[in-house]
């Protein structure tokens, strides 16, 4: 990628071109523009125009668009696929796969909205004089900055929910994805009643630095946990609200009573898979006790037969060549700080292409089991029982997926594991219903995307408390007859929360329900 200055005031105007490149080929795919503050400024007032007419639209109508374009998402998934394959370097079957959970989010957005959304009537209290309500309103402008990682699938769990919502969007994709980005909006124009319901802006950091300064309403930030400080940072200055899903280094148990050689296959295709540049990836591994040799002999036959690059390639190129430096740094402190490689390793990395790699006798201060790897790697644990496991698992400062392969007790295992979701006798299944909230804790972020929470996310909510009669003392009024209501008050505080009659009535009530 080249960025070439044609102007020194990158505030304002960063000017130049992105080449967008394959990393498996280096074949220059195409080039877009470096976009500055001044072009995410016109796309925000362009997306806050359109929000006008789309936020005022009924969900039936709504509905009805965006059903449009999931259709034409659909229908062009070999067009999208391909560019995935070609500018993420992942394999063709990965990025139809990504299209289709993409559209798997967005049709379940739309169809429930409405609902998700929906005015409830709520229960008031002492203040039975009022009838209270809360509704949920789009926001306006939500601006939403990518990954390259899943530069379809990851943004769509922000981009389809806002846009249900009510919401227009302007989308700043990754700087090395922004083709995907440039068609993602194609699609959206050629589907959309209005073609700035869904704009993209291209660039890099600096043009998602204009977004998060911008006068969007909220941002949606998926990346690392360092730039979503400064992405923070920057919105702090309009208090504009943030979600951030960041990185995060999920762990896997396996226990006593786990079938190992099924929990193995998992653990390999949840390590590998996408060569690992997942947030949700399996990123270290606790076995416990017997299943230990049989887990890890399983593990490393697997991986050892993943095939890496070419046609029919399971797995393809790191993205990011920076990546591979982070994953052969993890590789070779570990191995100086003594763990065993059974298969892969860093001399096997071969330009953008990383093989498979098992590592054993690891260590809890090597930085492949603190640090996120985001590469093809499985390190395994041998832990003496469940309980030693989730007190490993839970010493880090992410908190995002997990994975938990068992059976007596194994739902309570999950819940004892500080992260936003677990995935129970597999792997990253949780990312893939729609229904499911999606989101961490820690240096994993904070918020939600996806589900009916991902829908409220990106809405205002709002408490409207609608008075029939009033009752003096209790309403917001000034009592006519100041001692009277003082008496009253004290009877009324004494009998509902002092232990009075109404007290003991309602304790009696809740124990006679259960
Ligand atoms: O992420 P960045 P990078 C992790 C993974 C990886 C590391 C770095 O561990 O090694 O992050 O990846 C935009 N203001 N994940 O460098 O920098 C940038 O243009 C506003 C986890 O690619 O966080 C891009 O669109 N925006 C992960 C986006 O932020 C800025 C996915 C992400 O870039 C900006 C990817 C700024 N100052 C990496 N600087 C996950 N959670 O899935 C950059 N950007």
């Amino acid at each position: 990628m080249t960025v070439t200055q044609t102007t020194s005031n990158e505030a304002t105007t960063p000017g130049g071109d992105l080449e967008s490149r394959n990393p498996a080929t280096g074949e220059l795919l195409g080039k877009v523009p470096v976009m500055g503050q001044a072009e995410v400024d016109t796309a925000v007032a362009r997306a806050r125009e359109a929000a006008r007419t789309w936020g005022a639209m009924s969900h039936a109508e709504r509905r009805r668009h965006l059903t449009a374009f999931r259709r034409e998402l659909g229908r062009r998934v070999e067009d999208m696929g391909d560019l995935i394959h070609r500018e993420n370097g992942k394999p063709v079957l990965d990025s139809v796969q990504e299209v289709l959970v993409s559209c798997i989010h967005l049709d379940h957005a739309t169809l429930r909205a409405e609902k998700a959304l929906a005015t409830q009537r709520v229960k008031t209290g002492l203040m039975a004089n009022v009838r209270a309500t809360i509704s949920y309103h789009p926001l306006g402008v939500i601006g939403v900055i990518g990954p390259w990682n899943y530069p379809l699938f990851t943004p769509m769990g922000s981009i389809g929910y806002a846009l249900a919502a009510g919401n227009t969007v302007v989308f700043k994709p990754s700087e090395l994805t922004p083709l995907v980005g440039r068609l993602l909006e194609e699609i959206a124009a050629d589907s959309l009643p209005d073609r700035y319901i869904l704009q993209t802006v291209t660039g890099d950091g600096r043009t998602g630095g204009a977004l998060a300064a911008s006068a969007v309403d909220k941002l949606a930030f998926t990346g690392s946990a360092g730039t979503g400080r400064k992405v923070m940072a920057a919105a702090a200055a309009n208090l504009t609200p943030v979600v951030m899903e960041l990185g995060g280094k999920d762990p896997m148990i396996v226990a006593a009573d786990a079938d190992a050689k099924e929990a193995a296959k998992y653990a390999v295709y949840g390590a590998l898979t996408n060569a690992g540049q997942a947030c949700v990836s399996v990123e270290r591994c606790y076995v416990v006790g017997d299943q230990y040799d049989e887990f890890v002999q399983t593990a490393t036959e697997a991986a050892s037969k993943v095939k890496v690059g070419g046609d029919d390639g399971q797995i393809g190129a790191i993205t990011r060549p920076q990546q591979v430096d982070i994953i052969r740094d993890h590789l070779e402190d570990a191995v100086a700080k003594g763990a065993k490689v059974l298969t892969g390793g860093p001399e096997k990395i071969s330009g953008n292409f990383v093989e498979p790699t098992v590592l054993v006798d690891v260590t809890d201060d090597m930085r492949i089991m603190t640090d996120e790897t985001f590469g093809p790697v499985l390190p395994v644990i041998r832990v003496d029982s469940a309980d030693e496991a989730i007190e490993r698992a839970n010493d880090t400062e992410f908190g995002l997926g997990s994975s938990v392969f068992g059976e007596a007790g194994i739902v309570e295992m999950a819940e004892r594991i500080k992260s936003g979701m677990t995935a129970v006798n597999s792997v990253m299944t949780f990312s893939a219903i729609p229904t499911l909230p999606f989101g961490g804790i820690g240096e994993s972020g904070f918020g939600r995307i996806h589900g009916d929470e991902g829908l409220k996310e990106f809405s205002r909510t709002k408490a409207i408390a609608h008075q029939k009669f009033s009752i003096p003392g209790v309403t917001m009024e000034f009592a006519p007859d100041q001692k009277s209501a003082t008496k009253l008050v004290k009877v009324l505080t004494k009998q509902a929360f002092g232990g009075g009659i109404v007290d003991r009535l309602q304790e009696k009530v809740r124990n006679l329900l259960g």
